[in-house]
């Protein structure tokens, strides 16, 4: 059991899990006479040693969504658009009984999960979720990775031999930071946990160094770079052949140390022979000059890193983009190294250095024949596994802690798929676009009501460090912690029943093994007995224990089979000749016509997250906050349109309508809009979120449009139309 500590007064500390950046917060309460809910305090924790008092507006959330009365507290069941709230045994008996049958009359696979973003920020549901689906027996799971960081996985897997060893930027310690697809200063960074990213990337500059930006919209972090360049949507795959190009062509080949523990580095070169900064200039819209000046700048700085997030990896090419960066980080003497891409040394590792993976294409979806990564399958595809007939059709659906319908490519499909399945089940705390189609709602406490360890995010955290927030209240009498509901589920739907090792497995239990075992652990080395960590340790350290800056790994952490970093994986090598041979040609002819209509990109912001922050009206009423459809001065004057006037957006797939916003932050010829917003179906309880208005870009995105590599969606560079909305 979670033991929680109910303050009144004395500050309780802890982490806020909304995104990956790990701010440590203050948090005091104070009880109020009346019975109304006590008043929460959160502020920045001055004292933990990872966030050294970083915190960003949202951290609020934390005690707003505490008090929210929309947020469901009840298991709540659906007869017809009526919801009745019902016990947790009566909960847990419907969903045995309908996932029983639906296995038995169409087989495991019928039943399908879905994993949502906040599933990764949460210790109980990363400890329990794939108990749950290996109980059910299926090989139907789906997850926001395929809208998300897939390709990041996908190079990490064929290149350093598991999917979860991922390197990120050394940001304290670097010089020059090449920064494309990522938007560090609204989002707090992602595969790079790292509070304060403004901070950090404004002391890059202090010390004399750069940060240079590539993105097709002047972000807030391109306004505190050194340099910003726009580019083409989509087209980063051949700016970064380029720069490899340029790196062969000036014998800028200099791996260093790495020299002995890399392969193909000589296949290589051939491979990029085609991409020369001339030929790809018209593609990428950014010339010759440039590419070749960032390149010999990136190459001469002996601390630098290139770094490649969001908008690289949901694009056509997102699989390659990742592999690029890694190789030419590698390649140029950027990689394990200070200053450089590094990899973490987390107190937990979740990754066993003698387990070599095979986690590509062991099965495929049915409809489609897109191949599994790391067990799930392309979310893009979900809805057409759910609604084309025949043998192993979807049936049923579990979401856990996601809105696929406002987050995955042509939500509307899916929401049409929705009501044919036989029982969809939802853990989730709000009757939202996604779970008002559930028949049964399990919602678990959040926040500030469990523990929490970030197993995933200190893996890629840009500095080691280990933490242990406790649960700071107690949830609802009855109300059982959202590890115990996927325990529960998964005991009921197990064929076998668990071993008393699976029966007596807690959170607690589980991360104090792992503690003890991993790098810093008191089992790890005799010297360590007293002094090493364990959970016992990080409950008496309250703000955090810091381990240090990251360290070299390679060769140890390497489990590849010859234990060496693959440079060209077969997987990745045929894609770039397939794209080479097919792609490149056309690419350039078209380069030189003009096109019709805009090519789509998104955003974020800082006082939202993902689909699921507007409920948090001191957030959602921020002037910030607009879903807004961003373009060019310029490309509005050509269309007639000025500044809030409404706007028709459309795509093969559908339409919606939202103001325009006319910012000359936009490249010529590129739209965007952020996505989570459009919180106007019919049927849902999130009242402030639906004041927020606007409207779902993901109603336009569309399902197809994948990267042919690893299955993860490409939302970037969507051609779409613009044009105004008739006055009626
Ligand atoms: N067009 C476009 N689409 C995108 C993106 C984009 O940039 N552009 N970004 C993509 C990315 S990166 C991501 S990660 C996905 C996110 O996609 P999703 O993960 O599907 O969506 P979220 O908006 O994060 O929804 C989180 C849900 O979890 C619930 N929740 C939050 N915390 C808890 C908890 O502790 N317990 C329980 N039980 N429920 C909880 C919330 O109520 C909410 O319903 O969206 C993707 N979609
Ligand atoms: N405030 C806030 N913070 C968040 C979130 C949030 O919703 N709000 N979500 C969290 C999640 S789940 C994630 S995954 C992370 C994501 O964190 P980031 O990766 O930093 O994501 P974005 O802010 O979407 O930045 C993507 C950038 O890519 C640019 N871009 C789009 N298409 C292209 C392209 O084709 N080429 C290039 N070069 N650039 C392109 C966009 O203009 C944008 O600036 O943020 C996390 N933090
Ligand atoms: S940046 Fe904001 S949302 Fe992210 S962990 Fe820090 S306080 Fe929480
Ligand atoms: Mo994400």
């Amino acid at each position: 059991m979670n033991e929680t500590i109910t303050t009144t007064g004395s500050p309780h500390y802890r982490v806020c899990n909304l995104c990956e950046a790990m701010c440590g917060i203050e948090v005091t309460v104070s009880p109020s006479d009346d019975g109304a809910d006590p008043e929460i305090k959160i502020r920045p924790d001055k004292d933990d040693p990872f966030s050294r008092g970083a915190m960003c507006p949202k951290a609020s959330a934390l005690a707003a969504l505490h008090t929210d009365p929309s947020r469901l507290r009840q298991p709540h069941k659906r007869v017809g658009d009526q919801w009745q709230a019902v016990s947790w045994d009566e909960a847990y008996a419907t969903v045995e009984t309908e996932l029983k049958r639906i296995r038995k009359q169409y087989g495991a696979n019928a039943i399908a999960g879905y994993l949502g973003n906040p599933t990764v920020h949460n210790l109980g549901m990363m400890v329990f979720v794939k108990a749950l689906f290996r109980a059910i027996g299926t090989r139907s799971v789906f997850s926001a990775t395929s809208v998300d960081q897939l390709p990041h996985h996908f190079a990490a897997l064929f290149m350093f031999g598991h999917e979860m060893r991922i390197p990120v930027p050394d940001i304290e310690r670097t010089d020059y930071m090449l920064i494309m697809g990522a938007n560090p200063v609204a989002s707090n960074g992602s595969l790079m946990s790292a509070a304060g990213t403004r901070e950090t990337l404004k002391a890059i500059d202090d010390r004399g160094g750069k940060v240079v930006v590539i993105d097709p919209r002047r972000t807030e972090t391109a306004k505190i770079a050194t340099e910003h360049h726009f580019i083409t949507p989509g087209s980063d795959v051949y700016f970064l052949l380029a720069m490899l190009h340029v790196v062969f062509r000036d014998n800028l080949v200099n791996p260093g140390v790495l020299a002995e523990h890399i392969r193909g580095l000589d296949a290589l070169q051939p491979l990029v022979e085609p991409f020369a900064p001339e030929t790809v200039a018209a593609i990428t819209a950014i010339d010759a000059e440039t590419i070749e000046g960032i390149t010999q700048a990136f190459c001469a700085e002996k601390r630098a890193v290139l770094y490649g997030r969001m908008g690289l990896s949901t694009q056509v090419h997102g699989g390659l983009c990742q592999w690029l960066i890694n190789t030419i980080n590698v390649v140029t003497g950027h990689f394990d190294t200070p200053g450089g891409m590094m990899f973490p040394t987390p107190a937990v590792e979740l990754v066993r250095h003698d387990q070599q993976r095979k986690a590509f294409g062991r099965w495929r979806s049915r409809v489609h024949g897109l191949k599994e990564f790391a067990g799930e399958l392309p979310v893009a595809t979900l809805a057409d596994e759910m609604l084309t007939d025949g043998e192993g059709q979807i049936k049923a659906l579990i979401t856990i802690c996601g809105n696929p319908v406002l987050s995955t490519p042509n939500g509307k499909r899916l929401e049409q798929a929705l009501p044919e399945a036989e029982f969809v089940l939802c853990v989730d705390n709000y009757i939202n676009e996604t779970t008002r189609h559930a028949n049964l709602i399990l919602p678990t406490p959040m926040g500030l009501e469990v523990d929490h360890y970030d197993l995933v995010f200190n893996v890629l955290a840009v500095r080691n460090n280990a933490k242990f927030s406790q649960a700071l209240f107690p949830p609802d009498k009855d109300r059982p912690y959202d590890w115990q509901v996927l325990k529960e589920l998964a005991s009921r739907m197990a064929k076998k029943k668990p071993g008393w090792m699976a029966r007596i497995r807690t959170p607690r239990r589980v991360l104090d093994w792992g503690l003890m075992l991993g790098p810093y652990g008191r089992l790890s080395h005799p010297k360590r007995w007293f002094s090493g960590l364990s959970l016992n340790k990080l409950l008496k350290s309250p703000h955090g224990i810091d381990l240090g800056p990251l360290q070299r790994q390679v060769p140890q952490c390497l489990i590849t089979p010859d234990r060496r970093i693959n440079l060209v994986a077969d997987e990745l090598v045929n894609r770039l000749r397939e794209i080479t041979e097919q792609e490149l040609p056309t690419l350039v002819e078209q380069a030189q016509q003009s096109s019709e209509g805009f090519l789509l990109i998104g955003r974020r912001m800082i006082g939202s997250n993902n689909s699921w922050m507007h409920q948090v009206p001191k957030l959602s009423r921020s002037k910030s906050v607009r879903c807004t459809a961003m373009i060019n001065p310029g490309d509005a004057e050509r269309l007639g349109i000025s500044d809030g006037e409404q706007v028709a957006v459309s795509s093969r797939v559908g339409q919606i309508s939202l103001p325009a916003e006319l910012s000359d932050t936009m490249m010529p010829g590129v739209l965007c809009i952020p996505h989570g917003f459009g919180h106007t179906r019919k049927g849902t309880r999130v009242p402030h979120a639906e004041a927020v208005g606007g409207a779902s870009v993901n109603d336009i995105t569309d399902h197809r449009a994948m990267d042919a590599l690893t299955g993860n969606a490409a939302f970037s560079g969507l051609r779409v139309d613009l044009h105004k909305v008739p006055v009626a």
